[in-house]
Formats: structure tokens, C-alpha cells, sequence
């Protein structure tokens, strides 16, 4: 069964059927007798919407984030798979990418400048001296992390739990935050969204990092504290922020982020679900459920993600 956008869902349903025959699609909206479903696709679908499927075995996110799941109170107590998919996660390394250099670069500053007609050169450091820091280290986070690091920048990685990767100075736990921040120039948020990672980006953390940081938001609306990140740029603190994620989404007209001089915004287009690939990583998946096989992808409830 279903449930997104639903243009998307003949796409669907014709690759997964050319990759399991046997597989009947249903939307939503129109799943006959509701004992038939016993799987669900979804991206946020309408809370109570899937307790209505009595013999659900697995729901699988469209996804990578699976906040907008598990926010349903009433979510069946099946496993619930995150999306894993080369494309999704190389067109997020690719923002991102694109966000730090722009940064980087002075584009932000060059594209003020240009308002007022000025011809102003701006030197940017050594690629090997600026600190670029992710916040988050899974899926996502991890692919940045290492692209970034080729490109020849200074990466440092924060986890909650303890990581290890090539190249990349990691750090971890509550304890670990304050020297991860302090070392950053540029600051990626790519944490899921759980009750102890929502407003993490406020005037305290904004605080920690080094004068003239600038931050990149491209995990949720919900981590970032709106008013903090305003005063922290107009106090001259932050010297910028790219933005692809919001609280409410589209952006209210009347939001100030949309005329601040300092901010990017983008709507929620730093990385995007391409069927053609992310079928894989569920047929698969629905493959090793037929065969009693362990999922991969689980979401642990517990932590969130
Ligand atoms: C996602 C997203 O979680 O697009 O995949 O935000």
C-alpha cells in the first residue's frame, strides 16, 4: 500500500512490480479490504492511517528521515525501514556540497555585494583550513563527510554514539559537542529529528562556534530555533546560513527568514527520493521479509532514527 505523493504512485508500482512480479500496489486512498495489506510505503502519511491494516508486517519510509512517521501516536508496532539509496544520499552530499563552497567562496557575501553594485575581492582561506563540521553521522551525514574531506577541507564529524571514519576528526556525546563546535567554521545539520536533537541549533550552540561561522540546515525545521539564528546573524556572529528545511513548510509569506540578507532559503529540495533506485533497496528488503531474513534499515523507536 501507498502513500505519497500521488502522481508518483504508477511509477511506483510499475518498478516494483518489474522487480517482484507478484506484488499488487494499492493506494491509500483505495486499498480494498484492508486484511489484504501487508506492507505499507509511505512518506508522512495521516496520523491513525495505517492501524486501519490489521496484518501489516513492515512499513517502509520514502524517506530518508522517518520523523514524519513515527510522530503518529497510534503507528502499528511493525518494523519501520528508513530508506538507504545511493541517489538520495549523493544528491544531499551534492547540497551540500554546493552550500559549503558557496560559503566557502563568499558567493553569499558576493551576491550582497552585487545588490550595491560593488567589486569587492574576498580571499577565502585555504580549502585545508576551513573547518567544516557535520553534525550527524549516518546515512547521510557520513557520505558529506568523506566528499568534503577529498575535496581537501578540514572535516570534523559529531554522533551521539561513538564513530570512527578515515580522515574525518570525530566526535561524540554530550561531552564531545563543545570541541566539535568550537573547531567549526562551517556547520552542517544533518541529525534526525528526535525529542533530544529538536532546537538544538540555538543561541547556545550558535554561541560555541567560532566568530563568522556560518550554518547549513538541511536535516529539519524543527532543530533550529528560528529567532536564535536571526539575532546570532544580525548581531554579526553568524556570518550566514543556507536553509532548506522549516518549521512550517512552504515557508509562511510573512516569515522573516525570506527577506534576511544573510540567509538562503531553498524549499526542501537538498536531496530527493528517485524511484528508480530506491526501488531496489525495498525490493530487496520485501525479498528478505518473504525469506524470514533480518530487514535492513530498521528504525530503533527507541532512539528515533
Ligand atoms: C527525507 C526528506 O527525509 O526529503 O528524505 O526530507
Amino acid at each position: 500500500m501507498y502513500y505519497s505523493e500521488s502522481e508518483r504512485w504508477q511509477e511506483w508500482s510499475s518498478l516494483l512490480r518489474d522487480a517482484l512480479p507478484d506484488v499488487d500496489v494499492r493506494l491509500l486512498d483505495d486499498p480494498g479490504p484492508a486484511g489484504d495489506v501487508d506492507m505499507a510505503l509511505v512518506w508522512r502519511p495521516p496520523a491513525g492511517a495505517l492501524r486501519r491494516f490489521p496484518n501489516l508486517r513492515v512499513i517502509f519510509s520514502l524517506g530518508a528521515g522517518v520523523d514524519g512517521i513515527l510522530s503518529d501516536a497510534t503507528l502499528p508496532d511493525v518494523p519501520l525501514v528508513r530508506l538507504i539509496d545511493a541517489e538520495l544520499t549523493r544528491g544531499m552530499t551534492e547540497y551540500v556540497l554546493a552550500a559549503v563552497l558557496r560559503h566557502h567562496r563568499h558567493f553569499d557575501v558576493y551576491g550582497r555585494q552585487q545588490a550595491e553594485g560593488v567589486w569587492r575581492f574576498h580571499r577565502p582561506p585555504l580549502r585545508s583550513a576551513c573547518r567544516v563540521g557535520i553534525l550527524g553521522l549516518g546515512e547521510l551525514g557520513r557520505d558529506a563527510a568523506l566528499v568534503l574531506r577529498d575535496f581537501g577541507f578540514a572535516v570534523a564529524g559529531w554522533s551521539r554514539g561513538a564513530k570512527d571514519l578515515p580522515g574525518i576528526a570525530c566526535y561524540d556525546g554530550a561531552d564531545g559537542l563543545g570541541a566539535f563546535l568550537a573547531r567549526t567554521d562551517i556547520l552542517v545539520c544533518l541529525l534526525p529529528l528526535t525529542p533530544g536533537t529538536a532546537g538544538i541549533l540555538d543561541k547556545t550552540l550558535f554561541a560555541a562556534l567560532p566568530e563568522g561561522a556560518a550554518v547549513i540546515n538541511v536535516a529539519r525545521g524543527g532543530h533550529l530555533v528560528d529567532g536564535d539564528l536571526i539575532a546570532a546573524l544580525d548581531e554579526g556572529h553568524l556570518s550566514g546560513a543556507t536553509l532548506d528545511v522549516f518549521h512550517e513548510e512552504p515557508l509562511p509569506e510573512a516569515h522573516p527568514f525570506w527577506r534576511h540578507p544573510k540567509i538562503l532559503i531553498t524549499p526542501h529540495a537538498a536531496s530527493y527520493t528517485v524511484p528508480q533506485s530506491a526501488v531496489a533497496h525495498i525490493a530487496a528488503n520485501i525479498r528478505r521479509l518473504r525469506a524470514g531474513e533480518p530487514l535492513v534499515g530498521v528504525v530503533d523507536r527507541e532512539r528515533g532514527y
